[in-house]
Formats: structure tokens, C-alpha cells, sequence
């Protein structure tokens, strides 16, 4: 009930991280550009296969970003749908199934619902159809005025391949007019589908070869994502030449992994590797971030974070405090942010160690560590997930407003406080 709320809110509270001030509103009143990036992993930025490049404009994009090397997806079974629900809402998906299909009515306080409510048009742009993943119910519970999705569309033989359909530089194409029909400014997410298990590309969009391993899952996926990576290059040209570039912010991330553990034999053979350790497979859970402010320099920043992050992190930039809400990451820009990151496993990594499967690693060199050393984190792992899914489970967002309103009732008629 809403005594709930209260108890999650003073844990919340009592956890967040004021923004750095020079960073706070730094990019007020632009728009935003959500890209998830289709099963993109970290270990490809600035690799090869045979000598070519697999990402050349993201390698580029790093050096005017602020491009953060050690990110992870904290997705489970519910794959891009998880990483959209984590990325908005700051808040834990399922440890199995996809929240997206079980609470798709919750009531939320997501990214979108608040940036609606200070002017901004919200939407998600996705060539797939509106009901997969549930995403036409839940966009609606996370405040999104507008959904362009496989209708909005003008789908093609020639403009598809395999079995997602439209190819992302068409896909990328045809968002152009409908970015430009909106209202300034706006929140809107863009999710890329070709870079997408089981990696099918035509031909003609092949611009490197295949890796050579018995993984034809591993040695198809460096070619699609290079496919990708074109793709977004074109994306921001037409963005430019739309004059939609200089007002606007873009946080592009990958949505989860690609490559699972069942290539490991062929990722070992890419990465010259004797095995894929456990701590290897953490590692392998990285996926990039990149936070493109036009007119700001880059910056590569090693700081271990994830997608929990993004919500604070985004509201902060446009000059919006997140004080108060019931969220689970913190400003990735804070001068108190605290290196971590938690997987929905109860996996964890820190500036120090990583935790998987009931084992502690060194972070810098992947020894084993005794337990003890992963002990003082592992709790605070274990209430950040029973906290994030009381709300989740209890729908406990429905009681904020009166917890709030509580609240106010007690600091205005507290005899000893003096501010307001
Ligand atoms: C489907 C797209 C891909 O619309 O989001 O789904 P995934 O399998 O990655 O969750
Ligand atoms: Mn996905």
C-alpha cells in the first residue's frame, strides 16, 4: 500500500547523487535522440576483422562524445523491451519473462511522461509491428504521445531483409519527415532491427567480410553491425541537412548482447583468447554509450555504469532535478556518482571487483578474490533489486502524489524547520 512507497522512497532518496552543476542544463530545451543500437556490443568499437574496420563512425563519434567504455546492459529475457523499461523508468526489469507483457498498465514516472509534461512532444520511431514486446500498452503507461511503427512506414521487398524487415538505413530515411512533423522540442527513441540475431544482410550491404569461425552466428554479426554503423553515419548526415542537428542531444547506446555464450569457443578465437572465462563473459556484457552534445568536446570516461543510469543522467542534462524520484541509477555526470553496476542476476561489477555465479573478481585483472571482498556490495545489490521490484510488483508508483503530498503536509507544519 502506500506506506510502501514511502519506505522504497526514503531508501531512493537517501541513495541519490546531486548533478555536477556545470553539467546540469547544459543542453535545456533541446531535443533528444534515443538511438538503441540493435545488439551492439562494446568489443567491436575501434576492432577489425582481417584489418577492416567493423564501426568506423562510431570510432569517430567517440572522439566529439562523451563515450563510456565500461557500460553494461542489465537486460534479462525480455532483450530490447528490458532495456527500454530500464532506460526510462531507472528501474529494474524482471529477473524472468518481460515486464514490458506483466505491468505494461503500471502507472510509471518515466523520462517521457515528465519531459511531456514540460513541453516536449515524446515519441519511439520502430519498423516492427506496434504489439511486440506489448510496446503500443506500455508505450502509453510511459507518457509517449506518439508511436510511429511498422504503419508509419512505407515497407518494401527492396527496403527489407530477413526476418525483421526494414532495413535501418531506410528505417533511419523515412523517420526524417516524421522528426520533422513534431513539436520542439522533443524526446524520441529510435530503435535500429538489423543488427539482429540471426545477422541476415543482402549483398549489397555487405561492407566487410565475414569472420572465419565455426560460429557462422559470430562471423555473420560483424557484418551487419558494420551495416549499422553506416547506417547511423548516414542518419546523422540527413539529421544535419534536416536542421535538426545543432538543437539536439543524442544518447546512443546498445540495447544487450548480441554474441551469447553458446559462441564462446568462436568470441575466444576473435578475441585470441585460450577461453571465455566468467569474468570474460561479464566483461562481454558491455555495451557502448555514447552521449553526443554538438559543440561539446569528447571525453572517454572508464567510469562502470549501466543502463539504470540514463534517466537521471538525460533529465539532469536538460536542466530537469530528479531529486525525490523513485529511481535505481544516478547522474552518470555527478561528482558523487558511485562506480556500479548491477545485473538483474544479482551479478555485479564496481570500480573494484566482479561478481558472477557466487564468484569475486579483481575488475583490473579477472584473478579470483575471496568472497569477502564482493560481500559489502553483494547486499547493497540485493535491496537495490527487492526495492526496484516492490515497485514494480505493488504498481507502487500509483501512491507517489500521495506520498508526496505527505510529505509537504509535514515539512510545511514542522515547527523546526526554517526553509521552504
Ligand atoms: C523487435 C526488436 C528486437 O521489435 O525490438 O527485439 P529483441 O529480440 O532484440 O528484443
Ligand atoms: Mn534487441
Amino acid at each position: 500500500d502506500s506506506s510502501d512507497i514511502v519506505e522504497v522512497k526514503n531508501y531512493t532518496d537517501a541513495n541519490y547523487k546531486a548533478p555536477d552543476p556545470d553539467m546540469f542544463g547544459i543542453a535545456k530545451d533541446k531535443n533528444v535522440f534515443v538511438i538503441s543500437m540493435e545488439s551492439l556490443q562494446s568489443f567491436v568499437i575501434d576492432n577489425d576483422v582481417y584489418g577492416q574496420e567493423i564501426t568506423p563512425f562510431l570510432n569517430s563519434l567517440k572522439d566529439e562524445s562523451y563515450y563510456f567504455e565500461n557500460f553494461y546492459h542489465q537486460t534479462e529475457q525480455g532483450k530490447t523491451s528490458d532495456s527500454e523499461f530500464i532506460v526510462d523508468n531507472s528501474l529494474f526489469g524482471r529477473d524472468s519473462g518481460a515486464v514490458f507483457f506483466t505491468h505494461g498498465d503500471n502507472k510509471y514516472r518515466a523520462t517521457p511522461e515528465v519531459l511531456g509534461e514540460h513541453g516536449y512532444t515524446t515519441s519511439v520511431m520502430h519498423a516492427n509491428n506496434g504489439s511486440f514486446w506489448n510496446r503500443d500498452v506500455m508505450y502509453k503507461s510511459l507518457g509517449y504521445d506518439e508511436f510511429y511503427d511498422v504503419a508509419d512506414y512505407n515497407v518494401t521487398e527492396e527496403n527489407s531483409v530477413g526476418e525483421w524487415g526494414m532495413k535501418d538505413k531506410e528505417f533511419f530515411e523515412q523517420s526524417i519527415p516524421h522528426l520533422q512533423a513534431q513539436g520542439k522540442p522533443f524526446y524520441t527513441k529510435l530503435i535500429t532491427l538489423t543488427n539482429h540475431f540471426p545477422f541476415d544482410l543482402d549483398d549489397e550491404d555487405k561492407f566487410i567480410d565475414e569472420f572465419d569461425s565455426t560460429s557462422n552466428t559470430l562471423n555473420k554479426y560483424f557484418t551487419t553491425v558494420r551495416y549499422m554503423d553506416y547506417a547511423l553515419e548516414k542518419f546523422f548526415e540527413d539529421v544535419k541537412a534536416a536542421g535538426l542537428y545543432e538543437d539536439s542531444i543524442f544518447i546512443m547506446y546498445g540495447d544487450h548482447y548480441g554474441i551469447s555464450a553458446n559462441h564462446n569457443r568462436a568470441m575466444a578465437q576473435y578475441l585470441e583468447k585460450d577461453e571465455i572465462t566468467p569474468y570474460d563473459s561479464v566483461q562481454l556484457q558491455r555495451v557502448p554509450l555514447f552521449i553526443h552534445i554538438p559543440g561539446q568536446e569528447g571525453k572517454l570516461v572508464d567510469t562502470v555504469s549501466g543502463q539504470i543510469d540514463l534517466r537521471p543522467t538525460i533529465m539532469h542534462l536538460l536542466g530537469f532535478d530528479t531529486k525525490g524520484d523513485i529511481q535505481f541509477g544516478s547522474d552518470l555526470f555527478s561528482p558523487d556518482y558511485d562506480p556500479y553496476m548491477i545485473f538483474r542476476n544479482g551479478g555485479f561489477v564496481t570500480d573494484e571487483v566482479v561478481f558472477t555465479n557466487e564468484t569475486c573478481y579483481d575488475r583490473a585483472t579477472g584473478e579470483e578474490k575471496e568472497l569477502a571482498s564482493c560481500e559489502a556490495v553483494s547486499s547493497k545489490a540485493t535491496d537495490d533489486l527487492a526495492y526496484s521490484d516492490k515497485v514494480v510488483y505493488g504498481d507502487l508508483l500509483r501512491f507517489l502524489d500521495d506520498a508526496n503530498a505527505n510529505k509537504d503536509d509535514e515539512e510545511s507544519t514542522d515547527p523546526s524547520s526554517n526553509e521552504n
